[in-house]
């Protein structure tokens, strides 16, 4: 598909052409009198179109609104605020094709990873209805006769979501469904490289609330980090701050709510590794690695950059990687065949640039690569090709995260000395191992492996399913969104005893003879 075709399908859907507002209170604020963003497509910089960024009053309207909200939301029993999720799910699965159109036109996603987004958001609104029924506490055996122990979750307030441009729709999902089922409400600060796809998402949901008769919900604020970000870190009103970004804002994030004792998600950086060992299926191994390094264009928290490969296999699995690097076609994300789009802006073609010189100053040799791409028909794009070094372990580079199709590759002897380069990294959000060996593949899995949230066997760092806890430790931050058990993120516990007898035994046999 051509992009002037994508923009006519979504602007028929969406209707995002004009000036859209970017604040969402219940009521969509006026676009006078604001600053104005413009959108563009990393695919060939063409304008998508433009956003009213949210104002100082715009953001008291909002968080207000949120506050109002969330009074009546939470008391709307979780079995039907799961019921709203359902219909919440039904309503994104009709939407698919245009929302995951429009989240390829506005991160340059390939049609199937857009596609694949929303169903990710779809797959977490079917969890989400299913948790309206579930939201399990214990029961915990006393110590004191006649008397029972509890713990209840109950929604927590108004949630603050800070989302990247990567994934536009699913990690915004991961919070605000959750969050929403467990009876939150949410004001939502998307990235401004995507501000559409979170529009259109802000009127799709809450009007299915509004349809069912439930109040919204789903706040919006798309505006600066100095308007808006600050403000909602600052924001006494909002108890939990989710915050998916890079390691630096993350640490300021943190902090900054910290001082105000409230509560965070944090979901920051990745640099994630796969250790492919001599008893490794070498043609799974090759797909998990290229899938995992490439896929996004290596713009996923979760994308591949390190490869750890043992010395035996090591010529010829490099060897082969190299032949589909080559191979890899750079391009259009909306063309057939394209395994890798452009990169998000101008900045991250430089510091994709950066990274290599600079590996390349300690040592690390560029086995292909290296260069932007300039593809014809989108001259206006961010495309680079991807890239392969040769590293060692001296090497400082690869222990930063770099946004780009960069995958650094080493080589080990001892599987003691793979898990070391593995976990040398600061980051610790996904891994993997590619093993037919089961010996091998449990040590990754036991404490002496991975440090990881996430560890894989025989499958790629990226690409996640939702029914499993996402995050990561060390600095990507210990957050955990997504599937098991986190929704309990989005709630307060009570822990509760009640005395059903007529006596005041005390715990750990304390006596007070009054
Ligand atoms: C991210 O990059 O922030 O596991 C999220 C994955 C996707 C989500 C990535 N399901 O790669």
């Amino acid at each position: 598909m051509d992009v002037g075709e994508a923009k006519d399908r979504i602007e028929a859907a969406f209707g995002l052409g004009e000036l859209s507002s970017g604040a969402y209170s219940g009521a969509w604020a006026a676009t006078a009198g604001r600053d104005v963003l413009e959108c563009r497509t990393p695919i060939d910089g063409r304008l998508l179109g433009r956003v009213a960024l949210a104002g100082e009053d715009d953001y008291q309207q909002v968080v207000g609104a949120s506050v109002q909200a969330f009074r009546e939301w939470h008391r709307i029993p979780a079995p039907e605020r799961g019921a709203l999720m359902a219909a919440v799910g039904a309503e994104l699965a009709a939407k698919k094709a245009d929302l995951g159109l429009l989240v390829s036109l506005e991160a340059g996603k390939t049609i199937t990873e857009g596609q694949g987004e929303i169903q990710e958001a779809v797959d977490v609104a079917r969890l989400a209805a299913g948790l309206g029924r579930q939201l399990y506490g214990l029961t915990i055996a006393s110590e004191r006769p006649d008397h029972s122990l509890r713990e209840y979750w109950h929604p927590l307030g108004p949630v603050g979501v800070v989302t990247a441009f990567n994934f536009p729709a699913a990690v915004w999902s991961w919070n605000a469904l959750l969050g929403a089922v467990v009876g939150d409400s949410m004001v939502w600060k998307p990235s401004s490289q995507a501000p559409l796809t979170a529009i259109a998402l802000t009127r799709l949901v809450n009007g299915v609330l509004q349809a069912q008769g439930a109040p919204p919900i789903f706040m919006l604020l798309v505006g600066g980090g100095r308007t808006v970000g600050e403000r909602l870190l600052e924001d006494h009103r909002l108890p939990l701050i989710s915050f998916t970004g890079s390691v630096a804002t993350g640490r300021h994030v943190a902090q900054v709510v910290a001082g105000r004792l409230g509560r965070t998600i944090l979901e920051l950086g990745g640099n994630n590794g796969a250790i492919v060992t001599a008893r490794a299926d070498l043609e799974l191994a090759l797909k998990g690695v290229a899938f995992g390094a490439l896929a996004t264009a290596g713009q996923r928290c979760t994308s591949t950059r390190r490869v750890i490969v043992h010395a035996g296999v090591y010529t010829d699995f490099l060897a082969r990687l190299g032949h589909v690097y080559r191979m890899a076609r750079v391009g259009n994300p909306l063309e057939d065949g394209t395994l890798v789009g452009p990169l998000i802006d101008r900045p991250a073609v430089a510091s994709f640039l950066d990274a290599l010189e600079r590996v390349q100053a300690e040592g690390g040799r560029v086995v292909c690569g290296g260069e932007p791409e300039t593809v014809p028909g989108c001259e206006g794009g961010h495309y680079v090709r991807p890239t392969l070094v040769e590293v060692d372990p001296t090497c400082r580079v690869p222990l930063e995260e770099t946004f780009a199709p960069i995958l650094y590759c080493y080589r080990y002897q001892s599987l003691d000395e793979a898990f070391a380069i593995h976990n040398s990294v600061p980051q610790g959000l996904s891994s993997a191992i590619f093993t037919t060996d089961l010996r091998e593949a449990e040590r990754f899995l036991s404490a002496q492996g991975s440090d990881c949230g996430m560890a894989n066997v025989n499958t790629s760092t990226a690409g996640a399913e939702i029914g499993g806890a996402f995050g990561g430790e060390k600095e990507t931050g210990g957050g955990r969104e997504s599937g098991s058990d986190a929704w309990k993120a989005y709630a307060r516990r009570v822990t509760s005893t009640v005395n059903y007898g007529y006596e005041l035994p005390l715990a750990q046999g304390v006596s007070f003879p009054v």
